[in-house]
């Protein structure tokens, strides 16, 4: 398949361009590397030492033989370039990861705010548009996120992204509909995923675009096969309190000596998959278009869930780790429970990788390798969810909010 990867050079779009080409598609990567200028914005880096793109590039060609593509783009800002490279390169799919993917980075000010909805909304929009003004018949592949749903305690499994309702009529009538399973967002990035959701819907309903939107959970692990091949190929490693997600930073924390930072009582739970996972999915997906009418097709891209508390405590066991436990400074339930259906992935053949101390170890061993690398200042998160103001009253993070789906007792 000829494919374009939207955002290619990032955390999973650089492992997924790897792990595509090696599987024998003609892979063009197109990436504004916004990623690596947030690092610099930031002052951070990853723990990881990666090569800048051209020497990616190079070294791959050298190691299996095969090109990659590379095109610098701006999917929010050059509608015109994104336009030709449909028209000229003629892709069948392309796989969209073109995104600030930070909730926290998407909390920190309201310029984050804003550059989040400003990127990730035009993202979205401009590839649909420019997939409809090409006239082409290409299959988009969209990495969402499983936080569209929120973590209220549904007391049943998460589908699919659509959920069967049963609606009372005026005239005692039950209707019976299939519905986009209800958002609740919780952050602006989340908020960004839940809206891409209706662009989806829109040019699938209008323009009969294919598309396949995968809910992904929290990635955790950094390098694939591919990735470990040569120095010049690793991925990135986020640590920091902005861009690494969870268990990430508890296995770096733990690697260099710093506390676990759980946040609150840890008692969120959360859906989570290996990178090496995140890749397979991406090209099950590929392999398996809906076909043509289909609607939106909505995967659950998760293997397993967990208690943050309790992946401090297994990070602890194996490593010896001392845990914290810090104020939250997010705006969410200090306890959930939470449990998701993610059939469609394992029907098309995903046998998932579950979370086992052997693999944790694995990921510490890369941590130790690069631990001079840390940057100790940057390990706190301070990106806070809610700015003080003296007018407004504290509420509390832990109450029932507009769009929570609780069991009726
Ligand atoms: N947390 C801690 N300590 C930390 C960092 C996080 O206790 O040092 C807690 C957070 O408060 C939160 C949970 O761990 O309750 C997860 O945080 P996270 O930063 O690992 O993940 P999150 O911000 O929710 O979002 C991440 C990615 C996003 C992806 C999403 C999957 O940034 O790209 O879509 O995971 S999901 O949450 O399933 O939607």
């Amino acid at each position: 398949m000829k494919l374009v990867v939207l955002g290619g050079d990032g955390f999973c779009g650089w492992p997924a361009s790897l792990h595509l080409s090696n599987l024998g598609h003609d892979v063009l990567i197109a990436d504004n590397l916004s990623r690596r200028s947030i690092d610099r914005e930031l002052g951070t880096d990853s723990l990881t030492p990666i090569s800048p793109i051209q020497t990616r590039i190079e070294a791959w060609e050298q190691i299996s033989g095969r090109q990659l593509g590379y095109q610098h783009l701006d999917v929010a800002g050059d509608y015109g370039d994104l336009l030709q490279l449909l028209r000229r390169f003629e892709p069948d799919a392309v796989v969209h990861l073109a995104k600030l993917p930070s909730a926290p980075y998407s909390m920190k000010s309201a310029r984050h705010k804003r550059q989040t909805v400003d990127n990730n909304l035009n993202a979205t929009h401009n590839l649909l548009c420019a997939i409809v003004e090409s006239g082409r018949d290409v299959h988009v592949v969209h990495l969402g996120s499983m936080g569209v749903y929120g973590y209220g305690d549904m007391g049943v499994d998460i589908p699919e992204g659509y959920l069967k309702v049963r609606i009372a009529g005026g005239d005692g009538r039950w209707v019976e509909r299939e519905i986009l399973h209800p958002t609740n967002p919780g952050s602006i990035y989340h908020v960004t995923k839940t809206q891409d959701e209706l662009f989806f819907a829109y040019y699938n309903k209008n323009d009969e675009l294919r598309i396949t939107d995968l809910h992904q959970g929290i990635v955790w692990g950094t390098n694939i096969p591919e990735t470990l091949c040569d120095e010049r190929l690793i991925n990135r490693f986020d640590y920091d309190g902005d861009y690494g997600t969870v268990l990430n930073r508890f296995l770096v924390q733990a690697a260099v000596g710093h506390p676990l930072t759980v946040h609150g009582t840890g008692g969120q739970t959360r859906a989570f998959i290996h990178i090496q996972d995140t890749v397979r999915c991406i090209a099950l997906a590929l392999d398996h278009p809906p076909a043509h009418g289909d609607r939106v097709r909505i995967f659950n891209q998760m293997t397993e869930t967990h208690r943050i508390r309790d992946l401090a405590g297994m990070v602890a066991e194996i490593t010896g780790a001392e845990i914290s436990r810090l104020a939250n400074p997010r705006v969410e339930a200090e306890e959930n429970e939470l449990s998701a259906q993610n059939r469609c992935l394992l029907e098309l053949g995903l046998e998932p990788i579950r979370l086992s101390a052997a693999l944790m170890r694995e990921v510490t061993e890369t941590a130790v390798r690069y631990r001079a690398r840390c940057d100790f200042s940057k390990i706190p998160a301070t990106s806070r969810w809610r700015q003080e103001s003296p007018v407004r009253p504290s509420l509390s993070s832990d109450r029932a909010r507009p769009g929570d789906l609780r069991v009726a007792r």
